[in-house]
C-alpha cells in the first residue's frame, strides 16, 4: 500500500511537471500508444532496430536488422554489350535527336536492387481487460531510452526500452507497483520465411530472407517475391526473460509470463550477411551462434548493468554536441500536438533543437555497421516491398544521410559509408567497363544495394533514363571521403583508404568525358538527376549532352584529388592531367531567367519547380561556387532556388536549408528549416513526388512516405547556418537567422580540424572557443573581420569578439 501511494504521487508529480515546464530539446512524448509506424518511436545500435508503439493491451515492436536484406551477390557482367550503345547514343546527341537518345538511352540498363527486408515483429499481450488512465511514453534522445507507463486499475505498468551497442542487445523492462501483477505472452512473426522453438529456456525464431524482391514498381513481375530455402540471408532473433517473482513457461511459438514482479526481456539478433560478395546461404556467418553468443553474454548483467554501459557508449558520442536557442515560451504538450502548433507559426525553440538532436541522435541508431550506410529509411522498414527499395539512393539520398556526420562531431559514424564505397569501387569497375567502354577506374549510378550494386537500374530497358541512367554516384560519393580527411586530417586514411578510391572515380571521369564542336569536355550521354527538359522544338526528354550537374560533380571531385595529390606527394603526371582537364571543361552557363543553366542548351524546365536541383552542387555540398569567389554563379544559384520555390519533398527542403545557408541567408535557411518541420499526416506507403514534404508525428522525414534524408538533412542545415569551414577559413555564425538572435553551441567541427563552440547575444557573436584537435593554423571570420589562430596539438583558444 505504502509503495502503491509512493507511486502515485509520483506519477501525479511527474504529470504536473510535464504542464509547466518548458517543451524539453531532448524528448519526444505522448499521451496514447502509436497506432502506426510513424507514431513509434525507433530504437537502434547502428545495426538492430526497433520501432516501439508501446500498446497497452498489446505492445508491438517492429524489429530490423541493418544485414538483413533481400538478394544474394550481384554480378555486375549483367550487360557486357550495353558499351556498345554508347557511340550510337553519342551520334544521335550531336544529330540533336533526342528522342532516339532517350531511346537508346535505355539499352544501357541493369536490374534493379534487391530491399531491405523486415526482420519480424515481436508483440508484448497484456492481460489488461480495461482501458488504461495516465499513460505517457517518452523517447529521450539525451540517452537512447523509450518509457511507457500507464495505470489500470489504479495498478501502475512501466516498461523501458533499449538497444545497446556495447551488448548487441535489445533489453525491456517491465515492472509493476502490485506485488505479481505482471501477466504477459511474448509472441513473434514475421514476412519472412521462418520457425519459432523454445531450447534451453530461449525463445527462438530462425528464418531466412528472399532471394529475390521486386521493386514495387516492378507490376509485371508475375512472382515478386521469391524464397527458397536454399537462398538468401539466414536471420535469427533469441529471447529469454529473467523474472522476479512469478513464472515463466513456452509454448511452440510464445513465451508467458505469469505473476511476475518484474521482468526483463533480452532479445538478440544477427544474421548471415558476411559481406557484399559472400553468398549468405552458403558462406554466410552463424547467425545461430552469434545471437546464442550476444545471448548469454548479455543475460548474465541486469537492466541496469546493461543500461550504464550502453549510456557511457551512446553519450560518449551524442554529448558532444550542444545546442541552445534561448528561452522559449512553448507548453509542454505531445509532440504530435507540439509539431502541429509549431506549423502553424508558434514559436517552440526547443522543438528546432530537438529535431536538430535528433538527427544526431538517428545517425548515432543507424550507421554502426562496417559496409552498410543507413538506407532511405535509415534501419526501419517493417514492409517486404518497400518504398524505393529502402534501397541506397545515390544520386541524392544516402550522400545527404551523411551530411551531418562530420560537422555534428559524429565522424566515425560516416565510416560505414566509407567501406561501402570500397566495396561499390569493385562492382563499378565492371561497370565502367560494360556499360560505358571505359577500362579505367570504376562507376555507380542510381541506386544500389547492400550487393553494392553499381549498374544503372530500369530493368534494361523498362525504366526511364529520367532516372535510370545516371552514373555519376561514384564521382559524388567519393566527395565524402576527402571531407572525412578535411575534418580529420588523417593522412593515413587519405592515403590509403580514400586517395585509391578517389583516383578510381577521376580515372573513371577523365575517360569517360568527350569533346563537344567547340573542344570543350563535356559527360555524352548525361542525364541531369530525375529533371525533364523541353527542347525548342517541345520534345520533353532526359539524355543530353553537357549537362551541368555532371560537371559540378566532376570538378569538385577533380579539385579534391589535386589537392589530395599534392599533400600525398604522389601522381604528378596525373595532377597535371586533371587541371589541363578542369581548364577544357565547359563552363558553367547563365541562364536568360539569371538561373544556373542546368541543361547544354538554355532549354526551359518540363517542371521549374522541381524536387531535385543536382545542378547546384558547386555550391552545397560542394565548395566550388561561393558568394565571395563566384559571386555571378552564386546569384545565378539563388535565381534557381527563387524560380523552384519553398515548397517541395522531405529530402529536397533538407538541401535547400543547406543551400541558402550557404548562400548566406540566414532568414531564407530558417524559412526552410520551419517548412520541413511542417506537420504530415501518418502515410504509411503513399508516395507524393512534388510537394508536401514535412515531418511526422515521431519527428521521421516524411518525403512523403517516411525517408530518413531529410532529417540528416534538416541537421546539417542547422550547423550549415552556424558554422562553414568550406572557404578555407572558419566561418563564425555566416548564416544566422535573425529569430535566433540569442543562443549557444558547442563542439561543432570544422574543416582542418578544429572544434568550434560558441556563445552570441542580441544577433552577436560574444564569444568563441577554438580546440584544435590536431593543432594548426587557420582563420576565423565573423562579419568580416578576420583572426588568425596557431594552435599546437590538442590546444584549445577562447576568444570575446
Ligand atoms: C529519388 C527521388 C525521390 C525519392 C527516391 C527515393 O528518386 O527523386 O524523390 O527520394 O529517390
Amino acid at each position: 500500500m505504502k509503495r502503491l501511494h509512493h507511486t502515485l504521487v509520483t506519477v501525479l508529480c511527474m504529470l504536473l511537471v510535464h504542464s509547466m515546464v518548458a517543451q524539453s530539446p531532448t524528448k519526444l512524448w505522448f499521451d496514447k500508444p502509436a497506432t502506426c509506424f510513424e507514431e513509434s518511436f525507433v530504437l537502434g545500435n547502428g545495426k538492430m532496430g526497433a520501432s516501439v508503439f508501446g500498446g497497452v493491451v498489446s505492445d508491438k515492436i517492429y524489429l530490423n536488422d541493418a544485414t538483413l536484406w533481400s538478394g544474394e551477390p550481384v554480378n555486375p557482367n549483367m550487360n557486357p554489350d550495353a558499351h556498345n550503345f554508347i557511340p550510337q547514343i553519342r551520334e544521335a546527341l550531336a544529330n540533336e535527336d533526342y528522342e532516339l537518345a532517350d531511346k537508346l538511352n535505355r539499352n544501357v540498363q541493369g536490374k534493379f536492387t534487391e530491399s531491405y527486408a523486415p526482420l519480424g515483429t515481436l508483440f508484448i499481450d497484456f492481460d489488461h481487460q480495461k482501458n488504461a488512465e495516465k499513460y505517457y511514453r517518452e523517447l529521450d534522445i539525451n540517452n537512447a531510452v523509450s518509457k511507457v507507463t500507464y495505470q489500470v486499475d489504479g495498478v501502475t505498468f512501466t516498461r523501458e526500452y533499449l538497444i545497446s551497442h556495447p551488448h548487441q542487445i535489445m533489453a525491456v523492462k517491465l515492472t509493476t507497483d502490485k506485488e505479481s501483477a505482471l501477466n504477459f505472452r511474448v509472441k513473434f512473426n514475421s514476412l519472412l520465411k521462418y520457425k519459432t522453438v523454445v531450447e534451453n529456456n530461449i525463445f527462438k525464431a530462425d528464418g531466412y530472407a528472399p532471394y529475390y524482391v521486386a521493386h514495387n514498381i516492378q507490376k509485371y513481375v508475375k512472382d515478386p517475391i521469391r524464397f527458397d530455402e536454399d537462398r538468401g540471408t539466414r536471420f535469427s532473433s533469441y529471447i529469454k526473460i529473467k523474472n522476479l517473482g512469478g513464472e515463466v513457461s513456452y509454448t511452440d511459438s510464445s513465451l508467458i509470463v505469469t505473476g511476475a514482479n518484474e521482468a526483463i526481456l533480452y532479445l538478440s539478433i544477427a544474421t548471415s550477411f558476411n559481406g557484399f560478395d559472400k553468398d549468405p546461404a552458403k558462406e554466410g556467418v552463424d547467425n545461430k551462434a552469434i545471437t546464442n553468443q550476444q545471448l548469454s553474454l548479455a543475460i548474465k548483467k541486469n537492466f541496469d548493468e546493461i543500461k550504464t554501459v550502453h549510456l557511457v557508449d551512446y553519450q560518449g558520442l551524442f554529448s558532444r554536441v550542444n545546442l541552445n536557442l534561448g528561452e522559449t515560451t512553448a507548453p509542454n504538450i505531445p509532440t504530435d500536438e507540439r509539431l502541429k502548433r509549431y506549423f502553424h507559426g508558434a514559436e517552440d525553440k526547443n522543438l528546432e533543437v530537438l529535431y536538430f538532436q535528433y538527427g544526431r541522435y538517428l545517425l548515432i541508431s543507424s550507421s554502426r555497421t562496417k559496409g552498410v550506410p543507413a538506407t532511405l529509411q535509415g534501419i526501419w522498414n517493417p514492409y517486404l516491398q518497400p518504398p524505393w527499395c529502402s534501397n541506397y539512393t545515390m544520386n541524392i539520398n544516402v550522400e545527404e544521410n551523411y551530411w551531418m556526420a562530420e560537422t555534428a562531431n559524429l565522424s566515425e559514424l560516416h565510416t560505414p559509408l566509407f567501406s561501402y564505397i570500397k566495396n561499390l569501387s569493385q562492382t563499378g569497375a565492371v561497370t565502367a567497363k560494360t556499360f560505358y567502354g571505359v577500362d579505367k577506374g570504376w562507376a555507380a549510378c542510381h541506386t544500389s544495394d547492400i550487393w553494392a550494386m553499381s549498374n544503372p537500374v530500369g530493368d534494361f530497358g523498362k525504366g526511364s533514363p529520367q532516372w535510370a541512367n545516371w552514373n555519376m554516384s561514384g564521382t559524388w560519393l567519393v566527395t565524402h571521403l576527402w571531407e572525412h580527411y578535411q575534418f580529420t586530417q588523417d593522412q593515413d586514411f587519405l592515403k590509403n583508404e580514400a586517395y585509391p578510391l578517389m583516383k578510381g572515380s577521376a580515372e573513371f571521369c577523365l575517360n569517360w568525358m568527350i569533346e563537344d564542336k567547340d573542344g570543350k569536355l563535356i559527360t555524352s550521354p548525361a542525364t541531369s538527376p530525375e529533371n525533364t527538359y523541353l527542347t525548342n522544338d517541345g520534345y520533353k526528354g532526359h539524355t543530353l549532352y553537357g549537362g551541368a550537374a555532371d560537371l559540378a560533380m566532376i570538378r569538385e571531385s577533380f579539385l579534391q584529388l589535386i589537392e589530395a595529390s599534392k599533400i600525398l606527394n604522389i601522381d604528378g603526371d596525373l595532377r597535371v592531367e586533371l587541371e589541363q582537364a578542369l581548364e577544357k571543361m565547359l563552363p558553367y552557363k547563365i541562364g536568360k531567367k539569371g538561373n544556373l543553366q542546368e541543361w547544354y542548351h538554355d532549354w526551359k524546365d518540363a517542371d521549374s519547380q522541381h524536387r531535385h536541383q543536382s545542378h547546384l552542387f558547386g555550391l552545397h555540398p560542394g565548395t566550388h561556387i561561393t558568394t565571395e569567389l563566384t559571386p555571378e554563379l552564386a546569384t545565378a544559384c539563388r535565381k534557381t532556388l527563387d524560380i523552384k520555390g519553398d515548397e517541395s519533398t522531405g529530402w529536397s527542403k533538407g538541401w535547400r536549408i543547406n543551400l541558402w545557408a550557404r548562400l548566406q541567408d540566414g532568414n531564407h535557411a530558417y524559412k526552410m528549416y520551419r517548412t520541413l518541420l511542417h506537420y504530415v499526416e501518418p502515410s504509411g506507403l503513399y508516395t507524393n513526388y512534388s510537394k508536401g514534404g514535412g515531418t511526422y508525428p515521431n519527428l521521421l522525414d516524411a518525403h512523403p512516405p517516411f525517408q530518413i534524408d531529410g532529417n540528416f538533412g534538416g541537421a546539417a542545415g542547422v550547423v550549415e547556418m552556424l558554422l562553414q569551414s568550406h572557404k578555407g577559413y572558419i566561418h563564425l555564425l555566416p548564416a544566422l537567422p535573425d529569430i535566433w538572435s540569442e543562443g549557444s553551441v558547442k563542439g561543432l567541427c570544422a574543416r582542418g580540424g578544429f572544434e568550434v563552440s560558441m556563445v552570441w547575444s542580441k544577433g552577436k557573436l560574444d564569444k568563441v572557443e577554438i580546440l584544435a584537435k590536431k593543432g594548426g593554423k587557420t582563420t576565423l571570420e565573423y562579419k568580416g573581420r578576420k583572426k588568425y589562430i596557431d594552435l599546437a596539438d590538442g590546444q584549445s583558444i577562447q576568444l570575446k569578439w
